[in-house]
């Protein structure tokens, strides 16, 4: 089993209190059906899921609610016809034309909160549906890869390549334009959708350089980006780098064109892919997540509905990015197919004091609040008196993207949620699509530090190397896998169909042959450790991915950027622990002979990652060392050096090749 569980299971196991969720929470609830468990046991599978598309308004209902005929490529609600962007709008017209679809709020507090109503949102994706389709030319089935941080375009943009039926590949706007490129050629976009500019931490960010590198890069690996559209992050002025004739245009220009156009939804099979969202794993190459219209929204709907207990009188506040899955799922897709309120920041969370958030969530009196661990750790860092500073009352808080240790738990239980509100921490993943594991905020006492069981429908088993369950309560850990399919799961990998199977259900299928979903566990990656009590505490990636600020990245990815800086012999990536962000990287290095160590190739390995992946995967640490540590076969040991970055037990090196570099590392990193 991969270090960084071995290392967690060393930690004793300690049970945790429970915390009941508040009266009032319960008798307001969503769900608060008791039976909803055995209602949605494995007896009643796969039909206990058409609830959940039953949330959605169908063009043609579906024949079969789940197809395995061709294991593991599930299908789900097989022969309906829907649109997402006419489930996520058009359908909420008729009784709340003018509800707040987003508040949008600017970084710069100055700025006045704008409401785009779902009236505005119908007229906003018609435009741009209709400007990709008549400009760029976009058609059902063609991919459309958007880059952009958090404005009200972004979900726009989305809406509107799922009303003409294309395939949305969002790029997260902090990612470079390298790896934007990346993802253009894997997905084979010929449109790029950006942004001139955006504000973060208090600076303004010229994004559209970003595009300028990306469509270079991607034709100089072969894929040719016909359109660039440039939207402006304030209307009538142009921040950006200079356009280039023929291929970059400024959306606003083309506007008054299309003012006023309407575009038929197209009917989607269910089937049909909605978009592609690419994440890393542990080759160097990240893979473009698939996931299907009907099965994926009808998961996003009812999880956002039954999870995080959004009803039409709430607001709601996830303060995630939508360039990552949470966004999708649970700032655009649930909460838009549930007609909801939401509100959609463009800053950072402490900007410019570690107020502003409770300042946004009294404003505009948001009674649901979503964030990451991350997050609750650098505001809590600001001390325990500023929330109380504030009038907002949480009914809901969830978590989600890294394990939360039990005493952040507590803070944001007691301190942020004033220990009004219920908390959910939501264990899931890109290419699950919704949530997992998680509490029934109504229906189960919230663990801190345990995600808690499967949600309704969904069959954890935790599974030992041979493919054994480990009993739940024996202090043991292992991989945790999912027994059954359920709607949101991704459908493949985009063009890699066989990396899709052996990477998800290679290691637990005894039977490649086998046309039973019984015999094919999903493998989600994850260690994780169950209790009697059916609770789940996940203990983090067991593959070469690491999760920084619950961004994932591959160690393959990162150590294949410093690859790239000539003087690098080899290159060893470990997620050193980090008390606000989790974890963060430090990076092992071999010079080439003869080559000699200063602070210039430092500073080129550094820059090397923040190109090629973004200022996200900044290390903290760049070690040069003379050898790195491997095995007789020649594997390099990174649990030695994650120790060495930790200042942990190194443990047992005999087996090593050339024991005595540890040493000499270890003196270097803790003189
Ligand atoms: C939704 C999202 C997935 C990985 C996942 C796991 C970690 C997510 C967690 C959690 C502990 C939670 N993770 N939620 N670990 N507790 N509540 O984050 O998707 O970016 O694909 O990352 O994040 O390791 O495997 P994604």
């Amino acid at each position: 089993m991969a270090e960084n569980v071995e290392r967690d299971i060393e930690v004793h196991w300690r049970e945790e209190d429970y915390y009941e969720p508040p009266e009032s929470f319960v008798k307001q609830a969503n769900l608060n059906d008791p039976h909803i468990y055995e209602k949605m046991s494995l007896d009643n599978f796969p039909d206990c899921f058409t609830g959940y598309a039953d949330l959605l308004d169908w063009f043609k209902p579906w024949d079969t609610v789940l197809d395995t005929s061709n294991p593991p490529f599930w299908r789900w609600f097989v022969g309906g016809r829907l649109n997402a962007s006419y489930n996520c709008v058009d359908r909420h017209l008729p009784q709340h034309a003018n509800k707040v679809a987003y508040y949008f709020v600017a970084e710069r507090e100055e700025d006045p909160i704008v409401a785009v109503s779902y009236q505005e949102l119908y007229a906003r994706v018609n435009e741009f549906a209709a400007l990709l389709r008549d400009y760029a030319g976009v058609k059902k089935g063609d991919r459309v890869t958007i880059h952009m941080p958090m404005v009200v375009e972004l979900p726009v943009a989305m809406l509107a390549c799922a009303r003409l039926g294309a395939i949305h590949s969002v790029v997260f706007g902090g990612f470079s334009g390298q790896a934007c490129a990346d993802r253009i050629v894997d997905s084979e976009s010929s449109v790029l959708v950006t942004i001139d500019g955006y504000y973060r931490n208090g600076k303004w960010l010229n994004h559209k350089e970003k595009a300028d590198i990306a469509v270079k890069q991607a034709e100089s690996q072969g894929q040719k980006v016909n359109h660039v559209l440039i939207f402006q992050r304030d209307p009538g002025h142009y921040g950006g780098s200079d356009l280039v004739e023929g291929r970059d245009v400024l959306v606003q220009e083309l506007e008054s064109k299309y003012r006023g156009a309407r575009v038929e939804p197209e009917s989607m099979p269910a089937e049909d892919p909605l978009f592609l969202m690419y994440t890393s794993g542990s080759t160097g190459k990240p893979k473009g997540i698939q996931h299907g219209t009907g099965g994926y929204l009808s998961y996003a709907a009812a999880t956002t509905k039954y999870v995080l207990d959004v009803k039409p009188e709430d607001v709601y506040w996830c303060m995630a990015d939508i360039g990552w899955i949470t966004g999708h799922s649970y700032i655009v897709y649930g909460p838009l197919a549930l007609g909801a309120t939401s509100v959609l920041y463009e800053g950072g969370p402490t900007y410019p004091d570690a107020g502003r958030a409770w300042r946004i969530a009294e404003r505009l009196n948001v009674n649901i609040f979503h964030t990451s661990p991350t997050a609750i750790r650098s505001l809590r860092q600001h001390g325990d008196d500023v929330p109380g500073r504030y009038n907002y009352h949480f009914k809901l808080m969830a978590t989600v993207g890294e394990p939360i240790e039990p005493d952040v738990w507590r803070w944001y239980y007691n301190v942020v949620g004033k220990r009004e509100a219920a908390v959910v921490d939501t264990w899931w993943q890109t290419e699950t699509g919704g949530h997992l594991c998680s509490t029934v905020p109504a229906l189960k006492a919230m663990k801190p530090g345990s995600a808690g069981p499967g949600l309704p429908g969904i069959h954890p088993v935790i599974l030992d190397e041979e493919g054994n369950e480990v009993t739940p309560g024996s202090g043991e850990g292992g991989s945790i896998c999912i027994r059954n399919p359920w709607p949101g799961i991704m459908q493949t990998i985009w063009k890699d169909p066989e990396r899709f199977v052996r990477t998800y259900y290679g290691k637990y299928n005894k039977n490649p042959q086998s046309k039973d979903w019984r015999d094919w566990p999903y493998m989600a990656g994850d260690g994780a450790m169950q209790s009697q009590d059916g609770y789940i505490r996940i203990l983090g990636r067991i593959d070469d991915v690491i999760n920084v600020a619950g961004h994932r990245m591959g160690t393959k990815e990162l150590e294949s950027a410093v690859l790239q800086v000539p003087e690098v012999a080899e290159a060893a990536v470990v997620a050193a622990h980090d008390d606000i962000k989790g974890s963060i990287p430090e990076i092992y290095v071999s010079l080439h002979p003869g080559v000699e160590a200063d602070d210039a190739l430092n500073q080129k390995i550094v820059d090397a990652i923040v190109h090629d992946i973004g200022p996200i995967a900044r290390p903290r640490k760049v070690w040069i060392v003379p050898d790195l540590p491997k095995t007789r076969s020649g594997k390099i040991m990174r649990r030695i050096l994650a120790s060495i970055s930790d200042n942990r037990e190194i443990g047992d090196v005999t087996t090593l090749s050339n024991p005595e570099v540890v040493e000499t590392i270890h003196k270097l990193v803790r003189p």
